[in-house]
C-alpha cells in the first residue's frame, strides 16, 4: 500500500476533478510477492488508476492481489466501473486504503468485489492514505477546496514593507531552496490564489517554472473587488496558456454611471486576453470557494499578502498553514503577518519543521 500511496502522488494536481488514485498489482506465485504492474490516474482524470494497471499485469492479473488507495469507483461515469474491471481480470483480492466519499461509489465499490467472492480488506495505511488524497477528501466532505496558506516571514515576523522601493516589488525574504519549494507546491495545486494588492506590488505570473513542471502551472485566481487587475500585467498577459480567475465583485446594474462603464471596459479588456472575469463578491469565502470547489478544483495554495490571508483566518478557511521564516529584517515600515510561529492558535497543531537553506519552514495543521 505504500508503494500504492506513493504512485499515486505523481499525479497530483494533474487529474482535475478526479483525485491522483495510486493502483499496484502483486502475485505471489510461491516464491514471494512479486509487483506485476502499477499506475495512477492518467493526467485530465481518466482513464481510471486500476483500468491501467490491469491492462499492464494481462492474463497475470488472474488471482493477484491489488492494492489501491481508493476505493474502486462503482459507477458508469466516463469510464466503466473499476469494480467491474476487476472482477473481470479474475483479481482474488483487494486492498484499499480509504473508502471513496463520492455519493456515486461510497462503499457500493466494495461490495461489488465482495459479493463477486473477491476477499476485500479496507482502511489499510488510511492514515498515509487520507493524507494523500487529503485535497479530494476535503472537496467531497466539505464541499470546498483543501485550503493551503503559504506566508513567508522576515526575522522580525513582517510579510512585506508598506512603502516599496520605486519600480521594485517586495524585498525577497526567503532564498532560492524556499522558493524551489513553494514551486513544487503549485505544481501539484489546482488553484493559487493572491489578493489584488500583492498582484499590483509584485506583478508575478504564479506559474511553475521548473524544468520538466512547465505544464503543471495551477488555475490563477485573483481576489480583486474593484477590478484593478492590468491587462499588461504579467497575469493578464500569461493568461491564453495558464487561466486566470478575476474575483471581481457584482457589477452595480446602473448603467450610465461613468465608474460602471470604466469598469465595464476593463473587465472586457481583460476577457478579451482570456481572463475570466467573474461577478461574486470576493468577501464571501463561504460562498466562493465552494463554488471553487463545484468547479472541480480541489487544492488551493493562498500566497498573499496579508489581508488575504488575514480573511482567510478569520473564515476559518485555512487547511494547513506554511510558515516560512527567511532571514532579512523589515523593520518598523513592515506589514505584521497575522500569524508567527510558535504562536499558532487552536485549532492548528505544529506538524513539522524543516530548514531550506536559510529558511526554516513551520508547517501547523488544522485538527478539527
Ligand atoms: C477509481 N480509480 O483512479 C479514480 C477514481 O468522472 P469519472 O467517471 O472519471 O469518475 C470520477 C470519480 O471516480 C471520482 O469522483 C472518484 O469517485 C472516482 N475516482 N476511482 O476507481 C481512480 N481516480
Ligand atoms: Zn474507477
Amino acid at each position: 500500500m505504500a508503494e500504492a500511496i506513493a504512485v499515486g502522488a505523481r499525479h497530483l494536481g494533474l487529474t482535475g476533478s478526479n483525485p491522483s488514485v495510486g493502483c499496484v498489482i502483486v502475485r505471489d506465485d510461491g516464491a514471494g510477492p512479486r509487483l506485476i504492474a502499477e499506475a495512477v490516474t492518467a493526467p485530465g482524470g481518466r482513464p481510471h488508476a486500476e483500468t491501467q494497471a490491469l491492462a499492464q499485469a494481462g492474463e497475470a492479473a488472474r488471482g493477484a492481489t491489488a492494492y489501491v488507495t481508493l476505493e474502486p469507483c462503482s459507477h458508469h461515469g466516463h469510464t466503466p466501473p473499476c469494480a467491474d474491471a476487476l472482477i473481470r481480470a479474475g483479481i482474488a483480492r483487494v486492498v484499499v486504503s480509504v473508502v471513496d466519499p463520492d455519493p456515486r461509489v461510497s462503499g457500493r465499490g466494495i461490495a461489488m468485489l465482495r459479493e463477486a467472492g473477491i476477499a476485500v480488506e479496507t482502511g489499510v495505511l488510511e492514515a498515509t492514505g487520507e493524507r494523500a488524497l487529503k485535497a479530494y477528501l476535503t472537496r467531497k466532505r466539505l464541499g470546498r477546496p483543501h485550503v493551503t496558506l503559504k506566508l513567508a516571514l522576515s526575522r522580525d515576523g513582517m510579510i512585506g514593507a508598506h512603502t516599496l522601493p520605486p519600480g521594485r516589488g517586495q524585498v525577497a525574504i526567503t532564498g532560492p531552496d524556499s522558493r524551489t519549494y513553494v514551486q513544487h507546491l503549485r505544481a501539484r495545486s489546482d488553484a493559487i490564489l493572491v489578493g489584488i494588492g500583492t498582484a499590483v506590488a509584485d506583478d508575478p505570473d504564479l506559474t511553475v517554472r521548473l524544468p520538466g513542471l512547465e505544464d503543471r502551472s495551477p488555475v490563477r485566481i485573483v481576489l480583486d473587488a474593484n477590478l484593478r487587475l492590468s491587462p499588461d500585467s504579467r497575469l493578464a498577459r500569461t493568461a491564453a496558456r495558464v487561466p486566470v480567475i478575476v474575483v471581481a465583485g457584482v457589477l452595480s446594474a446602473d448603467g450610465g454611471d461613468r465608474d460602471v462603464h470604466a469598469r465595464q471596459a476593463r473587465a472586457d479588456a481583460l476577457s478579451a486576453l482570456g481572463v475570466e472575469v467573474l461577478e461574486w463578491d470576493p468577501r464571501r469565502l463561504d460562498l466562493l470557494l465552494p463554488a471553487l470547489a463545484s468547479r472541480g478544483l480541489s487544492s488551493l495554495l493562498v500566497e498573499g499578502g496579508a489581508r488575504t490571508a488575514a480573511s482567510f483566518l478569520d473564515a476559518g478557511m485555512v487547511d494547513r498553514l506554511l510558515l516560512f521564516t527567511g532571514s532579512p529584517t523589515i523593520g518598523a515600515d513592515g506589514i505584521a503577518s497575522p500569524v508567527k510561529p510558535g504562536l499558532v492558535p487552536a485549532p492548528f497543531v505544529h506538524t513539522s519543521g524543516e530548514a531550506f537553506g536559510p529558511d526554516h519552514l513551520d508547517i501547523y495543521e488544522r485538527t478539527a
